[in-house]
């Protein structure tokens, strides 16, 4: 049964906010543009598209991980307990979540966009006609409220698959990671998915594919800059490049200025030199002990972790 409260979607970033991040991106040293603003419909589209690259290992390794373990996972998590997932989109991967949790339970899907939210919700509640859902619109890396369930409720466990934790830096994800911490409270649980440290190839590959998909996805940023902006970006003039920075144990996605070339946004100049580039994305790698040190810092105790065996991919469960 999904909630019939009616459900209020925050506004979406307004068009100011948008030129705001973006200019003050762009007249930074080095350039950079706020990865968030990728998912737009078309970047959402490319991004689906992505997953289901042979080079991009991540979603079907967590997958794979979640159909081997899940029943582990929900014996961990146990009855009367209300799953916040985090940024459910299309709610992919908690079926086999959802299949394995005893009851009673109830699940929280929390997404910015509204739409999505609720055919996932109502996919989610067809299918499992005796868990309560209950939608939250709202954007997960800032303070929300939850809602009350029916039943009564042992325990809040957050669910955070995919990987998106990788795309914070360290700080602001020890931040999340606190804020997930308070919301679930003492005695919560999260569940979460994270990308490990592996070799350069495997790495680059996966952000630089052979049919250039991933090269859409990063240059529909400056397609959305020139559309909803007003911009007017040559996007044949930028070229993608995906590097793994060691140091920082992160893949780094650029779009490179092939030219030296001035780039006009609603009034505003961009010069840009030759070769120079505008950090798109960074997406962070973990080995299991340097997750754990990042889970702790935020007030979590490592309780069990799944892998593949070709040690991809972690998903694991942590307790306040
Ligand atoms: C959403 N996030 C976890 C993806 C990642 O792997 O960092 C975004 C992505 N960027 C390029 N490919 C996928």
């Amino acid at each position: 049964m999904v909630s019939q409260a009616p459900m209020q979607c925050p506004s979406l970033t307004s068009r100011e906010q948008f030129l705001r991040d973006v200019l003050a991106g762009l007249r930074a040293s080095p350039k950079v543009l706020p990865s968030k603003y990728f998912y737009d419909q078309r970047g959402s589209q490319l991004f689906d598209q992505i997953c289901e690259l042979p080079e991009y290992y991540p979603t079907r390794t967590e997958v794979a991980i979640m159909q081997s373990h899940a029943s582990a996972m929900g014996d961990l998590i146990g009855p009367n307990s209300m799953i916040i997932e985090l940024g459910s989109g299309s709610s992919m991967k908690t079926g086999w979540l959802l299949e394995n949790v005893p009851r009673p339970l109830c699940y929280v899907p929390v997404d910015i966009s509204g739409e999505h939210l609720l055919e996932a919700a109502d996919r989610i509640a067809d299918r499992f006609a005796d868990i309560e859902v209950l939608p939250v619109c709202a954007d997960f890396s800032a303070e929300f409220e939850l809602p009350e369930a029916d039943t009564a409720i042992d325990r809040r466990v957050a669910y955070f698959p995919g990987s998106t934790i990788g795309n914070f830096r360290p700080a602001p994800a020890r931040q999340l990671l606190a804020g997930i911490a308070k919301l679930v409270g003492p005695g919560g649980g999260l569940l979460i998915g994270f990308d490990l440290e592996k070799d350069r190839q495997t790495l680059e590959a996966a952000y630089d594919d052979a049919d250039q998909v991933t090269a859409a996805f990063n240059k529909n940023l400056l397609r959305r800059i020139n559309q909803e902006l007003g911009g007017d970006f040559a996007l044949e003039q930028f070229r993608h490049r995906a590097v793994y920075n060691e140091s920082h144990r992160r893949v780094e996605m650029h779009l490179v200025s092939r030219v030296q070339q001035v780039v006009r946004i609603d009034g505003a100049t961009v010069p840009f030199a030759a070769g120079e580039s505008i950090r798109t994305e960074l997406s962070h790698k973990y080995r299991p002990d340097s997750f754990a040190r990042l889970a702790q810092s935020a007030g979590f105790t490592p309780v069990q972790l799944w892998t593949d065996p070709k040690q991809l991919f972690a998903v694991g469960y942590y307790t306040v």
